[in-house]
């Protein structure tokens, strides 16, 4: 079970390399209390190994895609937390998405409503394909030459994205609607909730108190 480092609006992010970035603290949350989520998994990891048939000189000839990610005590990878009724300013500092080794990093990224930046340092060609139903979808080539696309998600919702080039690349962008920290929740009860690519979501209700930490643990399923 890791500790999740919580951003409202976001985050609990417990995939430790995926930290969790550029978004503002909200101010004025004094005598807040602290949400403190960890994420657990009981099942089996899934994981992918596939044969890469394109660009193997960048992308590797293998790739292993941890669908269900498991840590160290049943920690559950690439999950987010966030509070559903927190608010918060609605402009943020654009949030990046890299495209490495023909992977999306992070595999999951929240941000705030607004820019976000498309990178890719492989140069090789790479194509942005978005499945979302609040946002516009984004279908364009991002070329080699390319190394910054610059997009808009303005409306909070759960984007999926791919590269329609690498049948493998697939990521998540989580539009959250605010940014308190989980450590700067108002105190009173708050709904937040728990969420995996693949699993379940699991709402909570969590009842904060000023100055105080609530621990909250939860069990992901299938
Ligand atoms: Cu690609």
């Amino acid at each position: 079970m890791r500790k999740v480092a919580a951003v409202v609006g976001a985050v609990a992010l417990t995939l430790a390399a995926a930290a969790w970035v550029g978004l503002p603290v909200r101010a004025g949350a004094q005598g807040g209390g602290t949400i403190e989520v960890e994420v657990h998994y009981n099942g089996a990891p899934v994981i992918e190994d596939i044969k890469v048939n394109k660009d193997v000189e960048v992308c590797g000839k293998d790739k292993r895609i941890d669908k269900i990610g498991v840590g160290p005590n049943k920690g559950l990878v690439d999950t987010l937390a966030w509070v559903t009724d927190a608010k918060g300013p609605v402009t943020s500092k654009p949030v990046a998405l890299d495209q490495k080794a023909c992977e999306f990093h992070p595999r999951v990224l929240p941000m705030l409503p607004g820019e976000i930046d498309i990178l890719n340092s492989d140069g090789v060609l790479h194509n942005i394909h978005t499945f979302s139903s609040l946002n516009p979808t984004i279908n364009k080539a991002q070329p080699k030459f390319k190394k910054v696309m610059k997009e808009r998600l303005e409306k909070p919702e759960i984007v999926r994205i791919q590269c329609d080039v690498h049948s493998w690349m697939q990521g998540w962008v989580v539009v959250v609607p605010n940014v308190t920290k989980i450590e700067n929740v108002p105190p009173g009860k708050h709904q937040i909730e728990i969420w995996h690519p693949l699993l379940a979501k699991q709402t909570k209700e969590v009842d904060v108190k000023a100055g105080q930490a609530v621990k909250v643990a939860v069990e992901l399923k299938k």
